[in-house]
């Protein structure tokens, strides 16, 4: 796969998600076992929920990541392949009966509701393990010395697991129909939507080379996005539709799940987005022009219409 990054113009933000998306669908359908290998219902029920939807914001972010860190965009692809697969994971399992119980995802029906539960919970197990497998055997992270690919093991393990995505999932299904306070909202979001964002970003980060100080000012960017992601989910919940989002809308008030848009009102949900938007910028200052995507990220992700 050959480097395209030269090719955009500064500030061509659509033609550099184009060209990252179309590296992160390459290197996810290479990194997918094929549809004839053995079990073959189980592999193409994983192409299907990996393939061809999502907004892929996750490998966005390695790649952005990885420009600040002067990265090879060849690793950046392993990395970003990684956490797509466990995110396209948890989508599997949280749209499952026994969790959020959706028929609808990036527009299409969910994987019970295309194949069966069964399916979707080996769907779920099996991308989960492949993410480690991409990490521990892609080629194109045999540049970074074995300490570099361990932390991005380690790093995709603890955001995944639970005192991350798992662990805040399981907090919020403990308060479906109880009361919560903002507190313990941005705790419960940190962990299960946060914590993959901010390893989006550290990995890309750990594709190439940041000081102590560059990845601390990294990590103020990704809570800020992690958390600015949530809040605006929370807000399109009630103000998109269906079929803009992909998804049912309107799902939390109809399993009475606190939200900021619940807790505070829509339009201090609005600006606590637009608050953690300014943050994510001020934190990137000292990288100047090579954090230009992260900034234009920080943007899409508060703006978004779906
Ligand atoms: C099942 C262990 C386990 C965890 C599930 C992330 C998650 C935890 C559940 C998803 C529920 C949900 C709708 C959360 C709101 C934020 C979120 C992660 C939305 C989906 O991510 P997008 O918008 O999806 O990036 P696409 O389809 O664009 O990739």
């Amino acid at each position: 796969m050959s480097d395209s990054r030269q090719n955009v113009e500064a500030g061509d933000f659509a033609a550099w998600m184009r060209i990252q998306g179309a590296r992160t669908e390459a290197a996810l359908d290479a990194a997918l076992p094929t549809i004839t290998t053995v079990p073959c219902t189980l592999h193409e029920a994983m192409r299907y929920a990996v393939l061809g939807g999502g907004k892929r914001v996750r490998p966005l972010l390695v790649h952005a990541a990885g420009e600040v860190a002067g990265a090879a965009p060849e690793a950046c692809d392993a990395a970003a392949s990684a956490v797509e697969m466990i995110h396209a994971y948890s989508l599997v399992h949280d749209d499952m009966p026994c969790m959020d119980d959706d028929d609808l995802r990036r527009g299409r029906p969910t994987v019970h509701k295309a194949y069966d539960e069964a399916t979707a919970l080996l769907v779920g197990d099996a991308l989960q393990t492949q993410a480690f497998v991409v990490l521990a055997e892609s080629a194109s992270l045999a540049s970074l010395d074995a300490a570099a690919r361990l932390r991005l093991v380690v790093e995709l393990a603890r955001a995944s697991g639970s005192v991350g995505m798992a662990g805040g999932q399981a907090i919020d299904l403990q308060h479906v129909g109880l009361a919560m306070s903002l507190g313990e909202l941005e705790a419960m979001h940190r962990m299960k939507t946060g914590a993959l964002l901010r390893a989006s970003v550290r990995m890309g980060a750990y594709c190439g080379t940041v000081d102590e100080a560059g990845m601390a000012a990294l990590d103020r960017y990704a809570a800020a996005v992690g958390l600015a992601f949530q809040v605006v989910d929370d807000i399109l919940d009630v103000t998109a539709d269906t079929a803009t989002l992909g998804k049912t809308a309107g799902k939390d008030a109809a399993h009475d799940k606190p939200t900021y848009v619940s807790l505070m009102g829509l339009e201090p949900a609005r600006q606590l987005a637009e608050q953690l938007r300014t943050t994510a910028h001020e934190a990137l200052a000292g990288f100047g022009a090579r954090a230009g995507r992260l900034a234009e990220l920080a943007d899409l992700i508060v703006l978004r219409s779906n």
